[in-house]
Order: C-alpha cells, then structure tokens, then sequence
C-alpha cells in the first residue's frame, strides 16, 4: 500500500510524466549506447571514449532544459547532455567512429567534443579535451553575453551560459580565474560540476581538501547548490531552479551533483584495471534503475517500461549499424579549415593623407583601437592596467575608457590565460575582443589558452568556430628592461599552427595591421616592439611615419622593401638581402650604409602568413641572403627560414644563407653593457654582412 506522501506524489508527481519518460528513454539509449560500444570494442574502440553512465540524470536534467538561446561548453562525459538537447545517437556515434558526417568535426576529434552551430540548439562551441580549461572559454561567453545586454547590443536578454566539469578539473588554476571573473563581473553561468569522487585512478581524497562546493564557497558572489546527480528528479528540480536564478539574475552559481561512476574512465583506461569495491556501491546508485523504481512507484507500469527498453534496443542497433556503414571523411579535405577567410585582402585607405601628421608607433596603435571601438560597438578592449586609471603602461590605452566607458575598456586580474581564453567564448557568441598581454614575458600562463582553446578551434569545428582575437603584446629589449620585460617570444608562438603572428616595424604598418588583425576573423598575435612604439631609441626615428587615416587597412602577409639595391649592383652581382622584422630593420639600415646600393631589406612584417612569394623573388634577386632576428638564433624562426631558403632556393644561391641573432641564453641580462654583449646590434650586422657580401 502506498504511504500518504507517495501517494499524494502520485496525484501530482514533481516533474511532468512526459519529461519523466522522456528522460527514462534517453537515459536508456544512454545505457544501450556504452553497453553496445563495449560489446562491440572492434569497431568501437579504434577511437578512445568516455560515456556517460552514471552521470545520465544529472546531464539529461541540463540538456532538457537549456533553451536555443543558451549557450553550453560541456566536457568530454557529457553525451547525456547532448541527447537531452536532441542530438541523435547516430549523430554522436558518427564522432564516435570518427565519420565525415560527424556534425560536430566531420572526424577530426573524439566523441564527445561537440561544437554546434543548429537551429533550435543552443550554441556550443569547439572545447578541447583538455580537462578544465573551458572553463575561461566558457566564462568568457558570459562575460560578452553580459557585455553585449549592457551596450543595449543584444535582443535576447536571457541567455544562461552552462560550463560542465568534472570535478577533478575543479582544483586547476584556470578555474579559479573563471570563477573570480564571474564574481567580478556578475556573470550569467551556470557551473556543472559532476563529482564521481575519481580523476582518473585518482580519489577525491588524494585530489583535494574540500569539494567543488565547499570550494566555491571562497568565491563570494558565487550562489551554491548541491544535488543528488544519480536522482533524475532532484536533479531535474535542481537544475530548473538554478537556471532560473541564473537566467533571472544575471548572476553566476555552481551546482555540485554527486554520481557515480559506472563505465569506464575512457574506453582506453578500463574500470577492472583500478577499481575495486567501490564499483558495486557505485552500482547501487545507478540513476537508471533509480528512475526505473521512481516510475514504477509512481504510477508506470514494468510494460510501459519494457516496451520503451525494446524501442531503445532496436534503435541503438539501427544506429550503430547506419553509422558504421556511413562513409569516412575524404582524405584530401584533411588540411581545410585552418583559418576563416579573412575579408582584407588588399591595401585601402590612405596611407599618407595630404594633411596628417607623423606619429608614434605607440599612438598609431592607439588610434587604431580608438577608431575601431568607435566604430564597432561590439568590440572591447581589456588586459592589466589598461583600464581608466593608467591607460596601459606604456599609456597604449590613454583616453580609451574616459571615451568608451569602464564596461568596454577595463583592467582585467593579473590573469593572463583569462584574457586570452575569454577572447573564444566573445567570438562565440559575437563581441571583438581586443586584449593585451602586458609584457612578452607574461605570456605563458596564456599560451595554454591559447594552444588548447583558440588555435584549434576553427579546424576542429570544420570552421564554424574560428576565434577572432586580436592579443596585443609588447615585445622586445628597449635598453636596460632587464630579463622580465625584455623578451621575443615569436619562435615559440610561430609553433603554435592556426593563429596568425603580426610585427610591424612603424607607425604606419602599426595602424593598417591592427585594422586588419581586427577585421580577421582568426587569433592574431600583435607583437608591439617597445623599443619602436617611441623612437627614442636611436636609429629608430624612422619608425615614427605620418599617420595613416582611418580607412586604412594593410593586409597580414605582405613583407614590404623598406630598401632597395640600386640595379648596377644587382646586375654585377654584388648585392644581398636582409630578411628581418622589428627592430632588425632598424640594425639593418643602419648597418647597410657601408655598403651603397648593395643592400636590400626586407620587412616581413607578418611572420604566419609568411610572404613566402617576396621572399623568394627577392632571393633569386640577389643570391645572398641573410635572415636577421632579435630572437637567440639556436632552433628559432630564424633559423628554420634559413632553412628553408637554403633548401628552396638552394640553385639560387651564391652563399650559405646568413643568420644572426642574440645569444643563445636564456634571459637578457639587466646591465646595459650585457645586454649588449647578448643582442644584434648594428656593428654585429656588418661584419655579418662584409662576410656574407665577400662570400
Ligand atoms: C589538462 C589535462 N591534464 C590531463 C588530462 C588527462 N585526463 C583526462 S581525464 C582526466 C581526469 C579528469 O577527471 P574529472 O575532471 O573528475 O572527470 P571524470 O573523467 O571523472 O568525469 C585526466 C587527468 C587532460 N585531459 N587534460
């Protein structure tokens, strides 16, 4: 006999019956799914997998009930989400099998990894498979959310954004930062975390003190709930109410739902290798039969429910059959989609207006933002100190956010993989990040961001999510810096593939490049040579050039001759070019005096896209090259374009093609004089060009 209270759940049960089934079904299809990939290892193993059994009630619960236009950044267990949404079995299991039809990444990365751009989904953008580092990615969604609604920018002003963890990527410091900056800023997420109590082989335990909940708690701002995840219904109800509170107070709040852990970590790193015990506990809990028994006490009957079971089965089967028989990807399509087409592919605008005056490279790049973010409402720029009170420390920033307002130009936390990561979930959802990295130096805590989350994006998503960023960082040694705030860093950025690198070396090329970074809708690095932004370092006076207007763009990828060998040398055979950028073109001027018409110089002013076509041509040319970088030479971009020439070029060539950089240290050295012993500088740059030249 029922008890009262079942008895009344009965007449009026907390979730809607038709949710219930559904979720019972899916949850089904769950199940069949992890089992068939296990019976059927051959074929569904080639590729390493996670599922979700055991976490099917509380993902099923948030894929129910986000809405079109929600945004979701999920990890790599949450496939019961996907099938919450509506995703198709057959449409994961294409990833699965890693087919060409595989919606997400047409067989470029691992089940799981969705990134979807569908009509009546909510937007789910490309995420690694790195453990926790959606998090920025994700919370820089909400930010630009919140951004956009604040500028009046956007018609929808509900938007919730949901970011699923695990909760062994909880303690990782990037989480931290997002998690401080949707406190700070007040953002519209929502953090899932789903706690199985393992990482991997690793315990909770062994992880950490206290968990995702008791964590958050340090983050004052952060509203908390903990859930029952193997409970469809308290994660269901749970779930309602916190994207309630989300959606209504444009405010953050993380849930913590415990479940277990049925299947294996991945199929790659099996349950029977490490588990013990614990399993069977985990068993008791599993949120199938939990929900089985829910229906059953509440009204359904066990043919109902069997006839759902077979229904699943035989779709399950149908599923895999179609999808294993799908074709796979066409293998001379693999190398598509590096970049987006970029909409500035010529030179526009007036580069010497009648009427302009010279400026310096620092202000050239200022004006290039302050029109930018006077013309596009939905570009904003952040990083350290950038904000009202100083305008960057190079005063790159001055007048920006008495202009534009703190909510558009702000100092962000010394956080530097939050400013680069941020800058994939604004281009997701449509504002223009413009970001700077204080000092090259300070970079590194970016750089995972920027490997992980942006640089794949565009090819991992097949090119429905290409990152437009544009990273400002000041480079170089400008005298006496010292080893923090002296440094190049393009070698190790030219490694990263599917991110466009940019140095100009002028106040002009400075304006059109940032333009034309702006307008790309890929990560461009702009590296801004301190030692050029004010000419005052002597040599440079050059760099300070007549303003170009507000039109003007400048194409990446297209090295300009700043010098040129007069036509009598070339023809006697007597001449070389200088390959450089930044302030080698500076040494290389200055050097080449010597040597009257023998010299021409090369600027690359964008090093990925390389001009390779200038470079060629201006080789055959002259049969001596010389490639001149401020980089410690030893395996840098320098030397793998020497390389590259020798090997490309090689009948062309009358000489061993020339390198010179700095030292091969590891730091530049405070004191003037050593920094000198370790930099080019300009007597360097001739006797490397009198051996090259009498070669
Ligand atoms: C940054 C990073 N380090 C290591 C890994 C390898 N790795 C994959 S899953 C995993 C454990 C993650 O545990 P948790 O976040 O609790 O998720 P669960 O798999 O338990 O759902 C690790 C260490 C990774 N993917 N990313």
């Amino acid at each position: 006999m029922a008890t009262p209270s079942q008895a009344r759940r009965k007449l009026k049960p907390e979730v809607d019956r038709n949710v219930l089934l559904k979720a019972y079904d899916l949850m089904s299809q769950a199940a069949r799914m992890a089992a068939t990939y296990d019976e059927k290892r051959d074929v569904c193993g080639k590729y390493v997998h996670s599922t979700s059994r055991g976490h099917e009630a509380i993902q099923l619960a948030v894929g129910l009930q986000l809405l079109p236009i929600d945004y979701l950044s999920p990890y790599y267990r949450d496939e019961s989400i996907l099938l919450g949404l509506g995703l198709t079995p057959y449409e994961l299991m294409l990833q699965l099998m890693a087919k060409r039809d595989d919606p997400f990444s047409g067989g470029r990365s691992y089940y799981g990894h969705p990134s979807l751009r569908r009509e009546g989904f909510p937007v789910i953008p490309h995420q690694s498979s790195a453990t926790g580092m959606q998090a920025i990615p994700a919370t820089g969604m909400a930010q630009a959310v919140a951004y956009l609604e604040s500028q009046g920018l956007r018609e929808q002003r509900q938007s919730v954004v949901v970011c699923s963890l695990g909760d062994g990527s909880v303690t990782e410091g990037e989480v931290a930062e997002a998690f401080q900056m949707a406190v700070l800023k007040k953002l519209p997420i929502l953090y899932l975390v789903q706690d199985n109590g393992w990482g991997i082989s690793a315990t909770g335990p062994e992880m950490r003190t206290m968990d995702a909940y008791e964590y958050a708690a340090g983050f004052k701002g952060m509203e908390r709930m903990a859930v029952d995840g193997a409970d469809f219904i308290d994660s269901y109800l749970g779930i309602k109410k916190a994207i309630d509170f989300v959606r209504k107070k444009r405010s953050p709040m993380l849930v913590h739902a415990t479940c277990p852990l049925l299947g294996h970590h991945t199929s790659g790193v099996r349950k029977e290798w490490y588990r013990g015990e614990d399993l069977d506990q985990h068993k008791q809990n599993d949120p199938l039969l939990r929900l089985h028994h829910y229906l059953l006490e509440h009204g359904e009957t066990e043919e109902t429910l069997s006839a759902i079971q077979e229904d699943v089965y035989a779709k399950i089967e149908a599923a895999y059959e179609q999808a294993k028989n799908s074709p796979d990807p066409t293998v001379a399509e693999f190398d598509t989609h590096e970049f987006a087409p970029t909409p500035i592919t010529t030179e526009q605008g007036e580069r010497t207006p009648p009427s302009a005056e010279k400026v310096i490279m620092v202000d050239a790049a200022l004006h290039a933002v302050d029109e930018l973010l006077q013309k596009h409402p939905e570009a904003l720029f952040y990083g350290q100190d950038v904000g009202r009170r100083l305008g960057g420390v190079f005063r790159e920033a001055a007048t920006l956010a008495q202009k534009y307002g703190d909510e558009r130009v702000f100092n962000t936390p010394i956080q530097e993989a939050y400013i680069v990561g941020s800058t994939a979930g604004m281009s997701a959802v449509g504002a223009k990040a413009i970001v700077e990295i204080q000092f090259a130096d300070y970079v590194w805590p970016g750089m995972n961001q920027l490997v992980e989350e942006l640089s794949k994006s565009c090819y991992l998503s097949k090119g429905k999510f290409p990152v437009q960023a544009l990273i400002r960082i000041p480079v170089g040694a400008y005298g006496g810096g010292g080893p923090y705030h002296s440094g190049s860093i393009e070698s190790t950025l030219l490694t990263v593939r599917g991110i466009k690198v940019v140095y100009p070396s002028n106040a002009a090329d400075m304006k059109g490049l940032l333009k034309a970074s702006f307008y790309d809708p890929n990560p461009v690095v702009l590296l801004e040579h301190k030692g050029l932004y004010w000419s005052k370092v002597p040599g440079t006076a050059d760099a300070k050039t007549i303003e170009p207007d507000a039109d003007y763009v400048l194409p990446l990828g297209k090295a300009n001759i700043v010098q040129h060998a007069s036509d009598d040398k070339i023809r006697e055979g007597a001449t070389a070019v200088i390959i450089t950028y930044g302030m080698g073109v500076y040494w290389a001027r200055e050097a080449s005096r010597d040597w009257d018409g023998q010299v021409e110089i090369m600027d690359l002013r964008t090093l990925n896209p390389i001009d390779w076509e200038a470079i060629v041509a201006s080789v055959q040319r002259h049969g001596r090259a010389f490639v001149l970088t401020e980089e410690p030479l030893l395996n840098s971009f320098a030397e793998s374009l020497a390389g590259r020439i020798q090997r490309e070029c090689f009948r062309s060539l009358d000489a061993p093609v020339w390198t010179l950089g700095a030292a091969n240290l590891p730091a530049i050295p405070l004191n003037v004089d050593l920094e000198k012993a370790m930099l080019p500088n300009v007597n360097k740059v001739k006797e490397a060009l009198q051996a090259l030249l009498s070669f």
